[in-house]
């Protein structure tokens, strides 16, 4: 029998992410640093993590509210190896790692928001930035940023933020370990990223979609100057979502979604 290599590699990727981790008391943003250091050749499984970002980033330049010493910035460097049309699911594989480290914490209360956002009772209590850089029609690297509200208070949050944002400490009435929880982050993370390498697309779809509770329901999508409505129906293999409005299924990649109050 062959000696089972792939297996054997795989059993490694869990203990790539954090191999090596580069520590900053202030920076702009992990995930520009992170790509700065993947461009550089910085390998699989690096993470850039920070005490407090000054510039920390969302989605279409928007901000993401990064006070010192309270809570999780982080960014990790992923090569995979696959056409950069594979990578769409990576956000959502993403996306439920960290759902499964917060449930430890808050069981049964987690749903991911598609795209990218994680919500306790409604309210964000975590964002994902993935970026990525491609060679040819491949994936040269993809940053995966990730941001939890640990210990903020509700007073530490901009006025603006107090009623949709929340954090595990408002949650739990707990002090949260950081290093605690980035230990769990990174090892749940590579046993899902794993999952992703070998194949395990559609297992992570089934589990996004338990996250999402959004199946059936009607949604508005808004992504620039495009708005679309329709009902959704679940992910397509690349983790597009899938909409079924008046003109038949159609396929989203990007935008901000508001469940449809009827
Ligand atoms: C996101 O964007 O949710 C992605 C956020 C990713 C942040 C991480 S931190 C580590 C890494 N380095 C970076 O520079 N970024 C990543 P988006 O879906 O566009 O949501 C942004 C919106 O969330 C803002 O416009 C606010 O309304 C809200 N927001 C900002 N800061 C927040 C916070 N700390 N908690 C909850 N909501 C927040």
């Amino acid at each position: 029998m062959d000696f089972m290599i792939d297996e054997l590699r795989g059993y490694f990727i869990r203990k790539t992410i954090g191999r090596r981790i580069e520590y900053h008391e202030e920076i702009e943003s992990t995930n520009t640093e992170a790509l700065h250091l993947a461009q550089q050749g910085a390998e699989e499984g690096t993470v850039v993590i920070a005490e407090a970002q000054s510039a920390g980033r969302g989605r279409l330049n928007r901000s993401w509210e990064s006070p010192p010493s309270m809570n999780l910035y982080l960014s990790v460097v992923l090569r995979p190896d696959i056409p950069a049309a594979a990578a769409s699911l990576i956000p959502l594989m993403v996306g439920v790692a960290v759902a499964d480290v917060i449930s430890q914490y808050c069981p049964g209360k987690v749903r991911l928001k598609w795209p990218n956002d994680i919500l306790i009772d409604g309210k964000k209590i975590c964002g994902i930035l993935t970026e990525m850089r491609t060679k040819a029609d491949r994936v040269a690297f993809i940053i995966a940023g990730i941001g939890v509200n640990l210990n903020m208070q509700k007073l530490h949050f901009p006025r603006e933020l107090r009623e949709t944002a929340t954090s595990l400490r408002i949650e739990t009435a707990l002090d949260i370990d950081r290093v605690d929880f980035a230990v769990r982050l990174f090892e749940i993370l590579g046993n899902w990223y794993r999952v992703f390498l070998n194949g395990g697309a559609a297992a992570i779809r089934e589990k996004w979609l338990q996250y999402a509770e959004l199946v059936g329901k009607r949604v508005e999508v808004v992504f620039k100057e495009t708005v679309q409505h329709g009902t959704v129906r679940g992910l397509d293999e690349n983790g597009a979502l899938l909409l079924e409005g008046e003109t038949g299924m159609q396929q989203v990649l990007a935008g901000d979604l508001y469940i449809e109050r009827l």
